[in-house]
């Protein structure tokens, strides 16, 4: 398969890179975290979308090298250089259940000098993971680090409920499609009972796919801790973050 073959020679070849989306605190306005992203480009320079090589790396393994090169990637050139205070990293299931994955990201994090408490991980409730009692000690592992832990997509799947029960996330990300009809009441009661059961648990909410005015309002009004999404920031370069500034440095 052609994107099997690319995703083995990526690295080396310098076929992937790492793009950063801002987080913006709510309370204070401040750009406080970025989530970092995946992108693969074929030889000829086409864009391959994270939701067609991701599946790939993980079926074929890949994704064991590609996730430390991310995590690797993200402590050098934005966690040892800048002043964003946290960026979280999306990790695969596959990761979770690997061996030596929670040792792997400690070396990372002492090879480059970084604060555990500044990486964050996200794990997506859309994949079927059973609670494997090696996932629950990796995550206890990486939180023993510092490393914060955040349940992403979350509304999306079956399990996340589950998952509240027997993981403390930091933070909860809410998917973006409970954006998409906000603006009736329907929408919007729906909206705040997903935010008052996440709340109520003690986890940090962020709200994903803020793309106007009107729902950056009612993020305040509902007191949500960050939000993600077009109205805040598109995903960008690492040189063309300029956190620095945008920190008060
Ligand atoms: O920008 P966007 O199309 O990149 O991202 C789509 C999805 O791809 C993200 O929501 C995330 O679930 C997945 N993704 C992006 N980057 C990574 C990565 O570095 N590792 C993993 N496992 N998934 C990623
Ligand atoms: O699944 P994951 O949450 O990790 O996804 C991040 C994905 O969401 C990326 O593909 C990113 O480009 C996309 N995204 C981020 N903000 C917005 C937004 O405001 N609107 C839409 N439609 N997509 C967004
Ligand atoms: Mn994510
Ligand atoms: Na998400």
């Amino acid at each position: 398969e052609n994107i099997a073959a690319l995703l083995k020679i990526a690295i080396d070849q310098d076929l992937v890179s790492m793009v950063y989306q801002p987080i913006c605190n709510v309370a204070s306005g401040r750009i406080d975290a970025v989530e970092a992203l995946m992108r693969l480009k074929m030889l000829d320079g086409t864009a391959v979308p994270p939701s067609l090589f991701i599946p790939i790396a993980e079926r074929t393994g890949v994704i064991l090298e590609l996730g430390r090169w991310a995590i690797r990637t993200v402590c050098r050139e934005i966690l040892a250089v800048d002043r964003v205070p946290v960026v979280s990293v999306n990790v695969s299931p596959i990761q979770l259940k690997s061996p030596g994955f929670a040792a792997s990201v400690a070396a990372i994090l002492g090879e480059t000098g970084v604060a555990g408490a500044r990486l964050a991980l996200e794990i997506t409730e859309g994949l079927e993971m059973e609670m494997h009692s090696d996932v629950l000690r990796c995550i206890s592992d990486l939180k023993t680090l510092g490393v914060r832990i955040w349940l992403d997509d979350f509304g999306t799947g079956f399990a996340g409920l589950s998952w509240l029960r027997l993981i403390d996330f930091d933070t909860v990300k809410i998917d973006r499609s409970f954006l998409h009809d906000c603006d009736t009441p329907r929408g919007k009661a729906m909206l705040r009972d997903i935010i008052g059961l996440v709340r109520n648990r003690g986890h940090k909410i962020l709200v994903e796919g803020v793309e106007t005015e009107d729902q950056m309002g009612l993020m305040r009004q509902f007191r949500i801790d960050q939000v993600q999404g077009f109205h805040v920031g598109r995903p960008k370069l690492a040189e063309n973050l300029r956190l620095k500034a945008a920190a008060g440095a």
